[in-house]
């Protein structure tokens, strides 16, 4: 018998289907449309785990669909522009261009070795300009409408890669790649108004996809993060060195609690504030301790967290209700970016400003309170006179305060929350015995009142996407600087504005700043010598809307066409939790901008989403004397385990040394864990890759690199392949049955699981549960090899069970299914593999001529009883009578 060759057998299959360039679709209208896709690697050099399982799930889905009759597009393209390529020059003196370009085609030869069912007519190359051609044309339509605009900003700026970088690249104030401690830097840059789109991508997030896993919906939610409150500003007469009032002589700011006003014993403002720089041109340790601020990120979460620190400028503002004068701080945990860039400070109800005044000596005046808090307290008519105070038009009676309430020593974040409010002291106020939420509505007019500026206002946590990098290996932003005209954007007849791939970045710069042949040209307005912009666009312009490209690869007319509105929105997306906030909440806004624009007619992208689980392993370390750890690849490493498969003891092969386990992590290159797929694929075969892969977990979930789960999908695929050998000739002669009801036995109760395998997998691959389809497989070739007899019903059914077991592996294992069907004949019965109909389940196999009974006696299990499966009461009880463990084990007689 030939032994299994995954190698011939997986070359073969792929030949024959890019000879038949099987995988390529059209906009057929004579079918239903599947629009399955994976997120678009970026071409690091080689596939990881990660991805080989991200597209074996997408390819799982597409080969399955299509056998149910789906017209299905399954694409790929490139990340191409980014740092990485970037670097990577510098390190080895090589234009970012070819090596991108090796990578592509590399990681695209080891796609093709996966076996994968992707139209490769369709690819999309992000750094080839007939793609980021549309990244300009669409920027320019941007600026156009104002949805794009040129401004200076405070940024965070990663001074070792120098650059901008987006708020979720850095993490505790340090760069995601660089760890460099992150700077603030006001720098002129173009931004997209995404904040205009924030009430519709919101509204949309909890109206339009229910196909996305809760977890990433509210993910995207807490990060557009809507917040109601009042705006309103502290009237001031502070002036600058000319003698005008900074901003008008109001200090706006943003507070959702505006119930706690009569609280403020401070304010504190933003290191970029007006009335900071005010300050700061008189005051030098100011000054010093506003530049100490910049550095430092501008997240919003590492403000939670970070040490409040501050600096009084000296200044004071005038409360609005009140008149009192009111300091004004410096503090560290006031963004600019947010709101006003100024807060009224409140250290009774708001926990930073509480730590603030601990540490700084201020003044912390409580002034909502819980019922509790009350003396005496209860529904009555006295002490507020004003019929709304309470919703309810209740009234309390107080006393005065239970003076243990508040322990102002340590924070107590019930502190925090919402109540009655009340001025005691002698303060006394037109919100006292309101709660909190009517107190809210009645500040802004109380203020107005005053004379002063007050509204209701929402405002939310996005920010405007500034999308200006200056690096050199991106869409080149299409502006032209010019003394005279300004900054005047290119033409759309000179688009592309085409990035030159000769620079090699040496780290000291933008390379396009010395490239003459693209910097220098005429301005397009008045036509004098003129600059072109140098800074490129965020790479996440790339991956906003590449998969709308897939659909009309190679128009070169328009952004898309009709292959958009026959493909758009996807069916399903798959692709890493890590991408949950930034690429799709950036992918959701560029489609409701090209539907604005008229290009699609659809509001969001992507109607399913899949989010996939890590790829974790083992790890293996050893403590080097100096403390550093070396971490040891599994591959290189022996484990023993115990009777349980449990690992108890590694040894380095190189060394026999004993090494450490680290326990399991994901798969990544810092704890050297990583697995390459290549090895496996190489040594095993694609299949069993994908075989593994698919069975391990389920897609949502985690999955364990084993290498016994491996050698258990190897030995599999190879059974599969020895079963069929054995009885290839039997299957070409098998006879066809069409009355099953004469056949054994056996062979009826082998075919009632094969049909209910199959209809616990027709079930399971439906809701992507993929894992218990491949167990599926397992079943079935276990029913099949007990079949011993040679009679035709047995012969008959090992056909029609192969068949079907070869048809639900297809999905998964597509290259041994594959050459299998041809082998066996099924293909010339029944065309080719790709187009086979999934198998339909026969209700007739599944219906129980008998059924087996457990018998107990006396209330023990004492043995089994078949009797046919329409057998009534009368019929039972005298087949249990004649049992013979009824004559061993009871007392009881049949009457
Ligand atoms: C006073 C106050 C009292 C506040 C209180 C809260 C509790 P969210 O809900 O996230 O929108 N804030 C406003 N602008 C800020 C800025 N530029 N930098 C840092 N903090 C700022 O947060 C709104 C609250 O964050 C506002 O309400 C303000 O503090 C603070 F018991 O005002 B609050
Ligand atoms: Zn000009």
């Amino acid at each position: 018998m030939i032994p299994y060759n995954h190698k011939s057998i997986e070359a073969a299959a792929q030949s024959q289907w890019s000879a038949g360039d099987v995988y390529r679709v059209t906009e057929r209208v004579d079918k239903k449309k599947f629009y399955a896709c994976s997120m678009l690697p970026y071409p690091s050099g080689k596939l990881h785990m990660g991805h080989v399982r991200n597209y074996t799930i997408n390819d799982v889905m597409a080969r399955y669909l299509r056998m149910k009759g789906y017209n299905v597009l399954m694409p790929m393209g490139w990340d191409a522009f980014g740092l990485p390529a970037e670097n990577a020059a510098m390190k080895n003196k090589v234009a970012p261009a070819k090596w991108t370009y090796d990578n592509i085609a590399y990681m695209k030869k080891q796609m093709q070795a996966m076996g994968l069912a992707i139209d490769w007519s369709r690819e999309v190359t992000a750094c080839k300009p007939d793609y980021y051609k549309w990244n300009q044309w669409l920027f320019l339509k941007m600026l156009e409408k104002g949805i794009a605009e040129r401004r200076t900003q405070v940024v965070n700026w990663d001074p070792v890669d120098m650059t901008v970088l987006a708020n979720e690249q850095v993490i505790d104030g340090k760069g995601w790649r660089t760890g460099a401690v992150i700077e603030k830097r006001e720098i002129p840059g173009y931004y997209l108004n995404i904040v205009r789109y924030a009430p519709e991508l919101l509204e949309h997030t909890l109206t339009k996809l229910p196909g996305w896993p809760e977890r990433v919906r509210t993910m995207q939610e807490n990060w557009i993060g809507k917040s109601e409150g009042v705006r309103f500003a502290f009237p001031h007469t502070i002036k600058d060195a000319s003698g005008t009032l900074v901003q008008e002589g109001k200090m706006y700011v943003f507070t959702t609690r505006a119930d706690t006003i009569m609280g403020v014993t401070f304010c504190a403002v933003a290191a970029e504030h007006p009335i900071a720089t005010h300050a700061a041109a008189s005051n030098k340790a100011l000054a010093a301790f506003i530049e100490e601020c910049k550095k430092g990120g501008v997240a919003e979460a590492d403000m939670a967290t970070m040490e409040k620190k501050g600096m009084n400028t000296g200044l004071t503002v005038n409360h609005p209700l009140t008149g009192e004068s009111v300091p004004v701080w410096e503090g560290n945990y006031v963004l600019m970016s947010y709101g006003d860039g100024a807060v009224m400070g409140v250290p009774a109800h708001d926990e930073r400003d509480f730590a603030f005044a601990k540490k700084y000596g201020l003044g912390i005046r409580p002034v909502v309170f819980p019922e509790a808090a009350f003396k005496v307290c209860g529904p009555s008519t006295g002490w507020v006179q004003s019929a709304e105070c309470k919703p309810d038009n209740t009234f309390f009676e107080v006393a005065g305060l239970r003076e243990d309430w508040f322990d102002l020593s340590e924070w107590n974040s019930k502190y925090a929350e919402k109540g009655i409010c009340y001025t005691h002291e002698k303060l006394g106020s037109k919100l006292d015995g309101s709660s909190s939420d009517r107190a809210i509505e009645m500040v802004p007019e109380l203020i107005r009142t005053q004379g002063y500026f007050a509204e209701k206002k929402t405002t939310y946590r996005l920010r405007d996407w500034g999308i200006s990098r200056q690096r050199y290996w991106g869409t080149p932003i299409p502006i032209i600087h010019c003394e005279t005209c300004g900054a005047v954007p290119v033409p759309e007849k000179d688009l592309p504005v085409v990035l030159p791939e000769d620079c090699i970045p040496d780290g000291s710069g933008n390379p396009l700043k010395l490239h003459a042949g693209f910097l220098n040209v005429a301005c397009p307005k008045c036509a004098k010598p003129a600059q072109r912009e140098t800074d490129t666009m965020d790479t996440f312009i790339d991956s906003s809307w590449y998969f709308m490209r897939y659909c009309d690869p190679q128009l070169n007319t328009a952004m898309v066409g009709k292959g958009a509105d026959y493909w758009m929105p996807m069916d399903q997306y798959i692709g890493g939790i890590e991408h949950a906030i930034l690429h799709l909440l950036y992918a959701r806004f560029w489609t409701k901008v090209m539907r604005d624009l008229g290009l699609v007619k659809f509001d969001e992208p992507f109607t399913k989403l899949l989010t996939q689980g890590m790829v974790l392993a083992e790890t293996f370390y050893r403590k080097n004397a100096d403390g550093s750890m070396e971490w040891f690849n599994p591959s290189d490493v022996d484990v023993e385990t115990d009777a349980h498969g449990k690992p108890v003891r590694a040894v380095l092969r190189s060394d026999s040394q004993p090494v450490m386990m680290g326990g399991v992590e994901k798969m990544a290159k810092s704890k050297n864990n990583g697995v390459d797929p290549q090895d496996l694929i190489d040594a095993y075969g694609a299949d069993t890759a994908r075989h593994f892969t698919m069975r391990a977990a389920h897609p949502e979930d985690t999955l364990f690199w084993s290498d016994a789960g491996v050698a258990g999908s190897y030995r599999f695929m190879r059974r599969l392949w020895d079963y069929a050998q054995k009885i290839t000739e039997q299957i070409k002669t098998a006879p066809s049955v069409q009355n099953w009801k004469d056949a054994p036995d056996t062979v009826q109760t082998t075919r009632r699981e094969i049909y209910a395998t199959l209809q616990k997998a027709s079930f399971d691959i439906e809701r992507i549960q993929y894992n218990t389809v491949v167990s599926a497989g397992d079943i079935l070739l276990n029913a099949l090899g007990e079949l011993r007899g040679t009679d035709d019903h047995t012969k008959a059914l090992i056909a029609e069970g192969l068949s079907i077991l070869l048809r639900v592996l297809y999905p998964v294992t597509p290259h041994l299914t594959h050459q299998l069907w041809q082998q066996l004949g099924y293909a010339a019965q029944h065309g080719d593999l790709l187009d086979a109909p999934w198998p339909e389940v026969d209700a007739s196999a599944m219906k129980q001529d008998h059924i087996t009974l457990v018998l107990q006696i006396n209330g023990k299990t004492r043995g089994e009883l078949v009797v046919s499966a329409t057998a009534d009461k009368a019929v039972i009880e005298a087949a249990a009578a004649q049992a013979p463990e009824v004559e061993l084990y009871s007392e009881w007689r049949p009457p």
